[in-house]
């Protein structure tokens, strides 16, 4: 049952439970509506008070259920009214959080007592959304018209004191908060103001209406759109009664609900955790405990990684033999941290705390000997990993964990150097470590189901988001983006110029377009990527262009130049030299070049991306789509509202992807355009990845 009734002092609690995050889902709401009806039907409740069960009080409406399931938002809109409809104060015991219709319904209460730690956010604008269950017209009510755009428009949480201070919360619970509750309840039975028979305060409100249209106006995310939303509902708010205030936000709710962005976003937050859970035949797996970890590679990768556990609190030992390495490491944590300091996010005294955390030492055995996981950050080159792995076998515990960071080696040739091959597992960071969310966790063939299932939860504890990636050449992010590459560079062959394929990249929403992407991550990685699979698989040749910016000694901005200038060390610049060395080279080969429109560009960057997505889905690298879309959007810099590749690819439909494939074939270089077997499968059957793979 979703919901218990207990009697606590001269109110009822009714607590409501709806495991992990107490969602609001048709279920608990329509429950709750019920209740709220039949106990204020009863002529012996004086007073009910609102109550979550577990860690919090409410995460806010099922996200899996928006837009599958119509009948939630029904159900929330009754369960508001019939809280309008209560004969008896209805007041809000918070503990934990009260995030979205959380929210909404704590606001819908006459009253909201809350414990000194929780907090309250409306974060829906991340998801394309705007509060649709009477919060955009309850919170001006309550808090003003400027408070309430700041919270709905930026989705950031505010902690107790500051609701309290806005008057979002009425009292701060002394002791117990049930009982504060049923206290501030029983005193509220002689009369009480619902939150929509207020008003708005005129003072500001214009103001802040105008302000916060012309900051929505300027935003280029992927909120922009709800932020305008919400802001016409404030104004509406403020001008309108409650119910024409309110059918105006279900109308624009309505309409956010079925955009393509807020599908998207919907898609990889429920996505980024639907990655973390291991498929059935694992799920059972043990987590080993992780205490102390070692990591062995004092570069930028290292530092990178040793920064993002130091900043979760865990003690790091960070092993180079090369002490200069390891007194540049230490001040480039430091240094990262003292910055943190100068935003804002941290105290001092943090920052200092963390930097103490770190042992930094040559002596690999002494810091191995008592860690429960060792992440290796060494050169990318398979012999100097295996000695490493060697040395490690000999220093740790037998059941400590050997993880490598590696990009793209083999962890199973890795593993080869260990008796214990089960305890190693791939944990591959994004430069910079500390920075980018995604961790590729590598399954090697005869990596234990334990050591995967503690390699992902490890992931999970130091805020990042792990994807499960079997072994092959790139796993599956680099693997992909090779193809896209591949593209970009015969791109360039027929007609285009690198700030067009850039330019066309990020107005489709990525971050960074793969020209300056590869000239930040250095042009001599791809270089060396090139060289290796002209040896493993010469019959799939690239353009030679970038091998000719690289000859170029033009890495990129480590060089000062790449495909870009950068005179300020960061900023590209489009250099007319490369511009001529891409024309020269079309007419060495003789390519007749042509013009060349972004859309071109984008559909053969991005559907080589699906089509090669398809192929590792194929072969289980990936155990689902969406664990590909996880991958991209946290990793890639993927337009998280477009979903990620394989879910956009959805929204076009796989037959038209397929044709479109086909149509590629035909052209420059139509080789590289060999559909994927499970491409073509489900064009005909499904027409969709949906959810393909889901083991
Ligand atoms: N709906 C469904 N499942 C949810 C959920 C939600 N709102 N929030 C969390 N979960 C699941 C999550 O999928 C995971 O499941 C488990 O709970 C733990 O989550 C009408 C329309 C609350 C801060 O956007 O921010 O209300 O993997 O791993 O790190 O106007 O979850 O265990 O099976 O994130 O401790 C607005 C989203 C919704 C809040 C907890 N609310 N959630 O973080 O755990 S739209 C949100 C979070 C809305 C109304 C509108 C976080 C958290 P599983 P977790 P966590």
């Amino acid at each position: 049952m979703p919901t218990t009734h207990i009697q606590c002092g001269d109110s009822i609690v009714l607590e409501f439970s709806s495991p992990p995050v107490n969602a609001l889902g048709r279920e608990l709401a329509e429950a709750l509506a019920r209740d709220i009806a039949q106990l204020g039907a009863d002529p012996g409740t004086r007073a009910i008070v609102l109550a979550g069960a577990g860690k919090l009080f409410c995460a806010g409406a099922d996200i899996g259920e928006l837009g599958n399931d119509p009948g939630q938002a029904t159900a929330i809109r009754l369960l508001m009214q019939a809280l309008d409809a209560s004969p008896v104060p209805v007041v809000a015991a918070i503990h934990g959080l009260a995030y979205g219709g959380g929210l909404e319904l704590a606001l819908a209460c006459h009253a909201r007592v809350a414990t000194a730690d929780a907090r309250f956010a409306f974060p829906e604008v991340g998801l394309g959304l705007l509060p649709g269950a009477g919060g955009t017209q309850r919170a001006p009510r309550l808090v003003g018209a400027e408070a309430a755009l700041s919270l709905m428009t930026t989705g950031k949480p505010i902690d107790a004191d500051q609701a309290r201070a806005i008057g979002l919360v009425d009292a701060i619970a002394e002791g117990d908060l049930r009982q504060a509750a049923s206290r501030h309840a029983a005193a509220l039975a002689d009369g009480f103001v619902r939150a929509r028979d207020r008003k708005v305060p005129a003072e500001g409100a214009k103001t802040a209406i105008a302000w916060a249209r012309e900051a929505a106006g300027k935003r280029r995310d992927a909120s922009a759109a709800a932020a305008a939303c919400i802001v016409d509902c404030v104004e509406a708010a403020v001008e309108r009664d409650f119910d024409a205030g309110q059918a105006l936000e279900q109308h624009l709710f309505d309409v956010l609900l079925a955009s393509p962005a807020s599908r998207g976003l919907r898609h990889v937050f429920l996505g980024e955790r639907a990655a973390a859970r291991l498929p059935p035949q694992l799920a059972g797996a043990d987590t080993l405990p992780i205490e102390s970890v070692a990591v062995v590679g004092a570069g930028v990768m290292g530092s990178g990684i040793a920064t993002a556990l130091l900043a979760t609190g865990l003690p790091v030992a960070l092993v180079d033999p090369d002490r200069a390495a390891l007194d540049r490491a230490t001040s480039r944590i430091a240094d990262t941290f003292r910055h943190d300091v100068h935003k804002g996010r941290i105290t001092s005294a943090v920052a200092q705390a963390r930097t103490a955390a770190l042992a930094a030492t040559t002596d690999l055995e002494a810091a191995a000997a008592d860690a429960d996981l060792v992440i290796e950050a060494v050169f990318e080159d398979m012999a100097v990993k295996r000695k490493v792995f060697a040395a490690l076998d000999a220093a740790t515990k037998p059941g400590a964990i050997l993880a490598s960071n590696t990009s793209t080696l083999d962890v199973d040739a890795i593993a080869g150097a260990v008796r214990d091959p089960g305890r190693v597992v791939g944990m591959h960071f994004f430069s910079p470590a500390n920075v980018m969310r995604l961790v590729e966790i590598v399954r090697g063939a005869r990596t234990r189901p334990e050591v995967l299932s503690t390699a992902m939860a490890f992931a999970r504890r130091i805020g990042k988001v792990g994807v499960v990636a079997g072994v092959c050449d790139g796993f599956i992010g680099n693997r992909m983006f090779e193809e896209l590459l591949r593209q970009a560079y015969f791109l360039l062959e027929e007609g285009a110029l690198p700030q067009q394929v850039d330019r066309a990249m990020e107005a489709f929403g990525f971050a960074m377009g793969p020209f300056r992407v590869m000239d930040l991550a250095g042009q001599d990685i791809g270089w060396s990527i090139r060289k290796r699979r002209a040896v493993e698989q010469p019959d799939r040749p690239y353009s030679a262009i970038p091998d000719r910016i690289c000859e170029l000694g033009r890495y990129g901005q480590k060089t000062g130049a790449g495909f870009y200038r950068y005179p300020d060390g960061r900023k590209a610049v489009v250099d007319p030299e490369i511009d001529a060395l891409v024309v020269a080279h079309s007419r060495e080969i003789g390519i007749e070049r042509r013009a060349i429109d972004d859309g071109e560009i984008v559909e053969r960057c991005v559907l080589a991306l699906v089509n090669e997505g398809a192929r590792i889905l194929d072969e289980g690298i990936a155990w689902r789509a969406v664990d590909i879309d996880v991958v991209w959007t946290a990793g890639y810099g993927f337009p998280a509202a477009r979903g990620g590749p394989m879910f956009h690819a959805d929204g076009i439909g796989l037959a038209r992807v397929l044709a479109a494939i086909e149509r590629f074939g035909k052209g420059h270089h139509g080789w590289a355009w060999q559909p994927a077997d499970l491409l073509v499968r489900l064009a005909r059957e499904q027409g969709a990845f949906g959810d393909e793979g889901r083991q």
